[in-house]
């Protein structure tokens, strides 16, 4: 009874939390529900943007002192105990008496060790309520604070056999207009687009950013126009053989999302052609793929492949997804999956 309890309320955190998206990055989708003493709900909160009050503070500051006295609070995300932008959220819960506070994951940041307080002060704690789905939410802070790494999703736009372009090359258009517009949103969700030389010099693409979002191209040897397109707007990061590290040759490409984080960028969306893909996936750097695939079939082995990177002899060694959306779009199907932690 508790326990799911505990998750109806967990799950409000969630919903509320989702309210900030797209606004509070780098920090994390946050929201927070208070019972008072009898177990009815006293007020809710989330983080709303960047810089502004945490989800509990903005909770608690909407009771008057002594409501949430021997109450609950309920947050997703471990309250922090560290001076940021606002002080910590654990003083205030202190200070307000709440008796329980049920949490649904900690936070890796290691600034933060709000539970320690909280128990030192008698406060009861419950953790670990639908973590698997906090987790998911906050995906890209969890990779950004553990890894030192931006987020990384990769877009393909395929065959149903998985081809890219014929054997000479001509790939106009194998989706839909309706996937490409949806492409062009995705975008926006982003801070960083990267794509490659090969790429720019192939299909001349705009790529069109917004403020504040940033384009990278991979061009080892300097091999792209200024005249390109995608120079013409937004603003531009090359990495080249000049400011990053090579490995076999090829661009250091942990070495490029490592300089893309240091420049703030959290999350990294990739468009390119079947050998930069397969050199991500072969190195381990992508988190997502979102595949659109077309109801064509090109049926030649020489057709240019979504991914060309590795070279495989069983099944059991492919790298493993779990799909968690679908969607139509035109005549189109889109894929959204997330890679599988290996055991
Ligand atoms: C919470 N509640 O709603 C959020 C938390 O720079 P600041 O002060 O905003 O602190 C950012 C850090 O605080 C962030 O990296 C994460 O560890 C935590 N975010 N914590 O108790 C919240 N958004
Ligand atoms: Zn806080």
């Amino acid at each position: 009874m508790q326990k799911s309890l505990d998750e109806k309320y967990m799950h409000m955190c969630l919903e509320l939390a989702e309210q900030g998206r797209g606004k509070v990055s780098p920090n994390p989708m946050v929201g927070c529900v208070i019972l008072d003493i009898n177990g009815n709900i006293v007020s809710k909160g989330y983080h709303k943007k960047y810089g502004e009050n945490h989800a509990e503070r903005d909770a608690l500051l909407k009771l008057r002192n002594n409501e949430a006295e021997k109450g609950t609070l309920y947050v997703n995300l471990e309250p922090c105990s560290h001076y940021g932008k606002t002080p910590p959220c654990v003083d205030l819960i202190i200070e307000r008496k709440i008796k329980r506070v049920v949490i649904a994951s900690r936070d890796p940041n290691p600034k933060v060790n709000g539970l320690s307080k909280l128990k030192e002060s008698g406060i009861e704690v419950t953790e670990g309520v639908l973590e698997e789905e906090a987790r998911f939410l906050n995906r890209i802070f969890f990779k950004n604070i553990t890894q030192k790494l931006p987020y990384v999703v990769l877009k393909t736009a395929t065959t149903m056999d998985g081809k890219i372009a014929t054997k000479t090359g001509d790939s106009k258009w194998i989706t839909s207009e309706e996937s490409r517009k949806e492409v062009y949103r995705m975008r926006e969700e982003f801070d960083c687009i990267l794509t490659s030389s090969n790429t720019v010099i192939a299909d001349n693409p705009t790529m069109k950013v917004n403020e504040g979002q940033i384009k990278c191209i991979l061009d080892k040897d300097n091999r792209t126009s200024k005249d390109a397109k995608i120079y013409q707007q937004g603003q531009i990061y090359i990495a080249n053989k000049d400011n990053t590290s090579l490995k076999n040759n090829q661009l250091d490409l942990r070495n490029v999302l490592e300089e893309l984080y240091h420049r703030g960028v959290c999350s990294v969306f990739v468009e390119c052609g079947g050998r930069l893909a397969g050199a991500f996936l072969r190195e381990n750097l992508v988190d997502e793929i979102y595949q659109f695939i077309a109801p064509k079939i090109v049926n030649d082995n020489s057709a240019k492949s979504c991914f060309d990177g590795d070279s495989l002899e069983k099944i059991a060694d492919c790298k493993r997804f779990r799909i968690y959306d679908t969607q139509l779009f035109g005549e189109d199907i889109m894929i959204k999956t997330i890679l599988k932690n290996t055991p």
